[in-house]
């Protein structure tokens, strides 16, 4: 007898007979119980963390971020507080013709300073074109964070010295950069972390997608710190991506993620220390997403008026992040009237301190353009370098005969 043809199978099957036989298995199996959920630690929670509301009250604290130490929020508010300074001192640069272009982070206080300083000294980070009042908040020297936006052909600080790649134009190249020297350093026995920031739109970009998913598949401890300020230049998030949100992107990637109010400096400190935690132990990258928005132009060469209505900023002017953290710093008792008016004090030293040294003519080679190309110099460069040269001294000339 050859084997049952496959009608002969299914008219057996589906006698009332078969069926009876087969309902006590069905019922055993509804009864076992599930297999876990893979994507169980990857997934962020549904609403962003919050720790504050936005007038400054404390929310109910949360077991698995717990509020940082009141001295790091003390720190954490002076550094916004020059941070802003800062910020709308290389705004009014711009104005004056003494910096060629100034993205502003007005607004992304909170995760401006809360993303360094979730990080020791040792820890690099990966900025982009936004993130000034970042690198400041570390420490950097202003006008050296200032060079490349001046129209300066280098970065202006020792990013080996300062554990600080140069600020990245390119969208989300940085994510890749951020990777290899992660694994790099893990792979030399080093605790380091570094934390990449990325913007809402950059995360379109494949580079963000290769380095999330060679961070994961090789456990390099990095941080992705996406700002998702609501912008790419003009172009709305919902232009950008149908994903529930951008800390979504995580759980395809086998990375843990989480999504946190980023105009919430407590909230955003606490998930970043723990991000970071997590990618020190060895465990792999972390991506956070942190709800913001940028209340300046993209750039000063930008009109967000083409594209944004102001009632929309006047409604984030409510959740500014710095009068959030004061309102609770001083309902706690640990920030009074002589606190902020020393804090403001050097904000404005410290401003005024760079409007003095911006307003000195840089001197620049122009020459040195061509210097640290290559170790060896392509014979197109040795001729376009003879160019400049024979154009600088022709125009020294007429100035001379003039
Ligand atoms: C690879 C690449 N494509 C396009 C641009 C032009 N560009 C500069 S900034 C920007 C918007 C980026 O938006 P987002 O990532 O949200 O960062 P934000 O400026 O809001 O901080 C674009 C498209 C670029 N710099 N690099
Ligand atoms: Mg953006």
């Amino acid at each position: 007898m050859g084997p049952p043809q496959v009608q002969e199978v299914l008219a057996v099957m589906t006698t009332p007979q078969a069926v009876r036989r087969a309902s006590p298995r069905t019922r055993r199996k509804a009864t076992t119980p599930a297999a876990p959920d893979p994507s169980a630690g990857l997934l962020p929670r549904t609403e962003p963390v919050r720790l504050l509301n936005p007038d400054g009250t404390a929310l109910p604290a949360c077991d698995d971020y717990p509020e940082p130490p009141v001295e790091a929020l003390r720190e954490m508010y002076r550094r916004m507080v020059v941070g802003r300074r800062f910020d709308v001192q290389a705004t009014a640069l711009t104005k004056q013709g003494r910096l060629a272009v100034y993205p502003s982070s007005r607004g992304q206080e909170a995760c401006q300073v809360g993303g360094v300083l979730a990080l020791r000294d040792t820890d690099w980070v990966f900025p982009t074109y936004r993130e000034s009042m970042a690198l400041t908040g570390r420490g950097i020297d202003p006008v050296e964070v200032l060079t490349l936006l001046r129209g300066d052909w280098h970065c202006g600080y020792d990013a080996a010295a300062m554990h600080t790649a140069p600020q990245c134009t390119p969208l989300a190249t940085q994510c890749v950069h951020a990777a290899g020297l992660a694994y790099g350093e893990s792979y030399q026995g080093r605790d380091t972390v570094a934390l990449a920031f990325i913007g809402d739109g950059a995360t379109s970009e494949g580079d963000f997608h290769e380095g999330v998913n060679f961070a994961a598949v090789f456990k390099a401890p990095v941080v992705y710190f996406v700002q998702n300020n609501k912008y790419a230049i003009s172009v709305p998030l919902s232009r950008q991506t149908a994903a529930p949100s951008l800390a979504y992107k995580g759980v395809g990637y086998g990375v843990p993620s989480e999504q946190v109010d980023g105009n919430d400096p407590v909230a955003v400190l606490a998930v970043l220390t723990r991000a970071v935690e997590h990618a020190r132990s060895g465990k792999g990258p972390f991506l956070v997403e942190a709800h913001t928005y940028r209340m300046e132009p993209h750039t000063n060469a930008d009109d967000q008026t083409r594209y944004r209505d102001a009632e929309e900023v006047e409604a984030w002017r409510d959740r500014d992040p710095v009068a959030r953290l004061e309102a609770y710093l001083r309902a706690r008792g640990v920030l009074d009237d002589a606190a902020v008016a020393v804090i403001a004090e050097e904000a404005e030293a410290y401003a005024a301190a760079l409007r003095d040294r911006m307003n000195a003519q840089p001197t620049v080679d122009p020459l040195s353009l061509f210097e640290h190309v290559y170790a060896e110099p392509t014979p197109q460069l040795v001729e376009q370098r003879e160019q400049v040269r024979a154009e600088l001294a022709a125009a020294r000339d007429e100035e001379a005969d003039a």
